[in-house]
């Protein structure tokens, strides 16, 4: 990345957070974000090409804090061990809480800090393919930083993107975030296990996932009793 690129980025940023971008330096924000998300786009193609070549089968798991991304790799790991060899690859602020979790079910994990960034991007997932003996594996899980917003400026070049919420998160959670399901192939509704008690209307966040993206397949899940894991794994094809 050119240094003329990098200023950019950190003037952008510094305009964002101070919510400053006037009229006069509206024009180079918007068309230096267009910049590194076309950047972020070349790279995530070369990424899936890559992974392609050494026939990974790839996932990007993206959703809200705490809606239960990692419990859910933790059931599917467990489920896929033995016919696959697997790498997660986790996206977090700080610490490697999450990777130790899903490491204790037989798969290899790499933990990204990404500092104060709230999502991942292509070339976090481009330095590990570059640095990685692919040979020595399947099938690769990323899980993203949590959260329902940054993710959807980033693709990573997975073969699928998956997006997860849950029902303690309300039922209106769908409706108000609907980029990441625009984009994504699966949505995913967790911890159904408390829905009654809730009184969560898990029907309209159905409707709502399919009202915002028609190709999408919806899945309720309790990651916490393993209800519907099976299913989720037949709709991955994995
Ligand atoms: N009752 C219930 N609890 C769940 C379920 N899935 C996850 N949890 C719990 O919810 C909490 C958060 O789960 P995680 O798997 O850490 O969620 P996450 O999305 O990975 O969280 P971050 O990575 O911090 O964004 C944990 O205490 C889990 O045990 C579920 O289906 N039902
Ligand atoms: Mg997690």
């Amino acid at each position: 990345m050119s240094e003329k690129r990098k200023k950019d980025i950190s003037r952008i940023k510094e305009l964002e957070s101070i919510n400053l971008a006037t009229e006069e330096n509206r024009d180079l924000v918007v068309q230096t974000k267009r910049e590194v998300e076309k950047d972020n786009e070349l790279l995530a193609q070369q990424n899936n090409e890559e992974l392609k070549e050494y026939n990974i089968k790839s996932i990007d798991i993206v959703g809200a804090i705490g809606a239960g991304k990692t419990l859910l790799i933790e059931k599917i790991v467990e489920a896929l061990s033995k016919k696959y060899r697997i790498l997660v690859i986790c996206g977090d602020i700080t610490t490697r809480i999450d990777a130790d979790r899903i490491q204790a079910h037989n798969a290899e994990t790499i933990q990204i800090n990404t500092g104060r960034e709230c999502a991942l991007n292509a070339y976090h997932i481009h330095q590990i393919i570059e640095n990685k003996d692919l040979n020595s594996f399947d099938l690769l899980f990323v899980e993203n930083v949590g959260n329902l917003i940054c993710p959807s400026d980033f693709t990573l070049g997975t073969d699928k993107r998956i997006t997860v919420v849950s029902t303690t998160e309300g039922e209106w959670v769908i409706e108000k975030h609907p980029m990441l399901f625009k984009m994504s192939h699966v949505a995913v509704i967790n911890k159904i296990d408390l829905a009654e008690r809730l009184g969560t209307n898990i029907q309209k966040m159905i409707d709502d996932a399919k009202e915002i993206n028609p190709d999408i397949e919806v899945i309720t899940t309790s990651a916490k009793t393993g209800k519907n894991i099976d299913k989720l794994i037949e709709i991955l094809e994995l």
